[in-house]
């Protein structure tokens, strides 16, 4: 079983810009610990960040037919991208978005996801932690 983890532009910043907002853990403490509860679960976690709407688009595209669940921050994107609401529309598997921030608390403009209306779940407000809640989330669905 694979879930693809797909991380948007700038959270490769994550830990080191911006704590007050969004914390003190790197992206790669993130993956770590998906990793390891993965592999505790008998799950293949696959880590994917890019800058580019495109590359992202292409990830979701190669993701189809491929993995079991795909679990995405799309950060900015998550306020302008119809491709990437469009390239998750396509899956048959479970997509869970995630936020570090609780999106509705902060500017207006953030207040509005392209992406909810095609996912199954969201989590946002909880930090790093929304992660781990994301990853067992995605995994009681697909074992559903
Ligand atoms: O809360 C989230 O997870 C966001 O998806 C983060 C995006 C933001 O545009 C969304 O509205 C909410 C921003 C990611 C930028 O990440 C940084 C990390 C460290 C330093 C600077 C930016």
């Amino acid at each position: 079983m694979v879930i693809d983890v797909i991380h948007g532009p700038n959270l490769n910043m994550l830990g080191r810009r911006e704590p007050e907002i969004y914390g003190t853990t790197t992206l790669a403490d993130i993956d770590r610990e998906l990793m390891e509860y993965g592999t505790s679960q008998g799950a293949d976690i696959e880590s994917f960040q890019s800058n580019t709407e495109g590359e992202i688009v292409d990830r979701i595209q190669e993701a189809f037919g491929r993995v079991s669940g795909v679990i995405i921050n799309p950060a900015a994107y998550t306020h302008t991208s119809v491709a990437i609401r469009d390239a998750l529309a396509m899956l048959s598997c479970p997509v869970v978005e995630i936020h570090l921030s609780n999106i509705h608390k902060r500017e207006p403009f953030r207040h509005h996801s392209y992406i909810s209306g095609v996912a199954d779940g969201v989590i946002a407000g909880f930090g790093a932690r929304g992660y781990l809640m994301a990853l067992q989330a995605i995994l009681e669905m697909i074992r559903k």
